[in-house]
């Protein structure tokens, strides 16, 4: 197996830095039995929507973007839930939204850990009002909160591990994001901060077993300390944001090196055409929120 130690320092916890913040309940509901309690690599379940007739609109800074086609972007989605269906997985479709030109990446709109959810405060404007159509259905199975300002925070920065989150300071999320979301889902969270970033996971993902795939930039990085680190190569980038179910791995179609990694490192690995989900700046794990 082909792994690459990391240089140990502190873990940043973010609990020592954040003063509390306390919540209002928005949506309380007694009607839900709590099916979720610590994380889980195997999931039971995955949310999803599906492109909206506005994907083409998407932001995005993909050199491609003008060529994104909305029904490749549909039938990619078709198997990826196809996908996740075939791995034992749920599948909870949201009705789809025809407004937002990003509402297929509903892991961005709601962080789940602990059997209970965080409705995110999106950072983008043209994002804000994904939400509700996520909470609604969220809402059936868990107990939600909602992001308040002046936080940020987007799904897409959180990293699940066994016991802890590991959350981007990004472009998209801020401290007073990820204090609420330590503070609602009562899990310690780490943090890697780089405002220059989108979102963490498109650079840092944890496979299970104690491995993380990731672009060198952050290998090193004192909050992933204590993992074995897969560090993908430099023209593999995009291959580190990766969707783990069990021992398999969903990885997009086109990496070959970092699947072979991911492969000798101990896990099955399914191949995805994601391309239609690049060119919206979008990747495996953005289009589920699983649980
Ligand atoms: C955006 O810029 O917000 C979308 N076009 C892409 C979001 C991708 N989501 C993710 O990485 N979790």
């Amino acid at each position: 197996m082909k792994y690459f130690s990391v240089l140990y320092k502190s873990t940043i916890l973010i609990e020592q830095k954040l003063p509390a913040n306390p919540f209002k309940v928005i949506h309380p509901r007694n009607h839900y039995t709590p099916r979720t309690q610590a994380h889980t690599m195997t999931p039971r379940h995955a949310l999803v929507r599906e492109p909206g007739n506005q994907y083409t609109s998407c932001l995005s800074e993909h050199p491609l973007h003008h060529t994104v086609s909305l029904k490749g972007a549909r039938e990619q989605h078709k198997k990826y839930r196809e996908t996740l269906a075939e791995l034992g997985l749920e599948v909870i479709m949201v009705p789809r939204d025809d407004k937002h030109p990003d509402s297929c990446f509903v892991e961005d709109n709601a962080v789940v850990e602990n059997g209970k959810a965080l409705i995110c405060r999106m950072a983008k404007e043209s994002r804000r009002g994904e939400q509700p159509g996520v909470a609604v259905t969220l809402e059936e199975y868990m107990p939600i909160k909602w992001a308040e300002a002046p936080a940020t925070i987007e799904g897409g920065d959180v990293v699940h591990a066994e016991g802890k989150l590991i959350s981007g300071i990004s472009d998209r999320t801020n401290y007073e994001g990820v204090a609420q979301l330590q503070e609602w889902l009562e899990v310690p969270v780490a943090t890697i901060f780089d405002p220059t970033i989108m979102h963490l996971k498109s650079y840092v993902t944890y496979l299970g077993k104690g491995i993380m795939i990731a672009t060198e930039k952050y290998a090193n990085h004192p909050a992933l300390e204590g993992y074995n680190i897969l560090i993908t190569p430099a023209e593999e980038g995009y291959a580190a944001d990766t969707l783990s179910v069990g021992d398999t791995v969903l990885m997009a179609e086109g990496y070959t090196t970092a699947q072979t990694m991911v492969k000798e490192a101990g896990f099955d690995v399914i191949s995805l055409n994601v391309s239609e989900i690049q060119k919206c700046d979008g990747a495996l794990t953005c289009l589920s929120v699983l649980w």
